[in-house]
């Protein structure tokens, strides 16, 4: 029989390494925790085919609830409960969620649920969480990070079963749930180097709405790649880590119809595009905005900030970068 190591004694080895305070395993536990319990309401929705059109579910027989909404309020209980969080920043509240402002410790930025349109399908959504911490030393306690000072950041692929997750200077590190519902069996992440597995991922009917250099980059460099496209972030980045490539989603600027215009781009800066630069730069890529800007670099100004994104393999952003900053 082969057993696994947990994520837990990972991180419990991992912090005494690194000389760390076990502030940040209370609150892993919790994040664990909460994945585990979306993981959960997702498949038993799905079962129980109620998950519908509108992504909604029966809560209990009596609210019906967007899954979203359901994972929301899970992370949100379980953060609490940690007595560690000073605010939270959630894709689902207009508003910064005061936790505990007094003794907290972290600030934290999630999407509860990123790719709902694959909800209604029981297709792989994402719970994306970036980490940062309180300035200890120093009197500001601002919560309006940018990427570069987030201490960790993750992702759930759910219902895949899998944790993604990163550390400041340590790696990124992939596990899988297994039968006894533990995330076991650390496995770190290096982007490959060779472009035979490198693939490409947007989403290709946006292409005539990018800008013409884009537009034209896309044309050259398209056939060299293998095109996959999921439309959820934590699903189409997962692969891009193990294979190399790059996931972009650049802005919209030509596009007929007015509203769907997205010259600033579609995705978050704190929950989703910081999140996936983070565990990109740790598995030695990197990520720009539409002017080749470093992802992790921008200081956001709002907490639902959007952002073009093109992140993944060093040299294809990088490549890509330099064009964008012609532009
Ligand atoms: P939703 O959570 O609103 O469905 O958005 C998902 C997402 O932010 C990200 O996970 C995908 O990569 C991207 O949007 C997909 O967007 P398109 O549907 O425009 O391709």
């Amino acid at each position: 029989m082969e057993l696994e190591q947990t994520f837990m004694n990972f991180l419990l080895h991992h912090q005494e390494r690194h000389n760390r305070t076990y502030h940040f395993l209370i609150l892993m536990d919790a994040i664990i925790s909460a994945a585990k319990h979306i993981e959960h309401s997702y498949i038993t929705g799905a079962l129980k085919g109620n998950l519908g059109q509108a992504g909604k579910v029966n809560v209990q027989g009596e609210d019906v609830m967007h899954m979203d909404d359901i994972a929301h309020e899970i992370i949100i209980h379980y953060l609490r409960t940690t007595g560690r969080v000073i605010r939270a920043v959630s894709e689902e509240s207009k508003d910064i969620i005061p936790l505990d402002e007094e003794g907290g410790r972290y600030f934290i930025y999630f999407d509860p649920l990123d790719g709902s349109s694959n909800v209604a399908h029981g297709l792989p959504v994402g719970f994306l969480f970036g980490i940062a911490k309180r300035n200890l030393d120093g009197p500001e306690d601002f919560h309006l990070r940018p990427g570069k000072d987030y201490i960790a950041a993750g992702m759930f692929v759910i219902p895949t079963g899998t944790l993604t997750i990163a550390f400041r200077e340590a790696g990124t590190w992939r596990f899988h749930i297994d039968e006894t519902m533990n995330y076991v069996k650390p496995v770190r992440i290096t982007l490959p180097d060779t472009p035979d597995t490198w693939e490409l991922s947007f989403n290709a009917t946006n292409r005539y709405t990018y800008r013409k250099e884009v537009q034209e980059w896309v044309r050259q460099n398209e056939r060299r790649y293998t095109f996959r496209y999921l439309g959820a972030l934590a699903g189409d980045f997962h692969r891009i880590l193990t294979r190399g490539g790059m996931f972009m989603y650049p802005a919209i600027v030509n596009h007929p119809d007015p509203k769907k215009l997205r010259p600033e781009g579609k995705l978050r800066l704190m929950y989703e595009a910081s999140v996936v630069a983070f565990m990109c730069r740790e598995a030695g890529g990197h990520a720009v905005d539409e002017h080749g800007t470093p992802i992790l670099d921008i200081e956001p100004k709002d907490h639902h900030q959007r952002t073009a994104l093109y992140v993944g393999s060093k040299p294809l952003v990088e490549d890509i970068a330099n064009l964008l900053k012609g532009g």
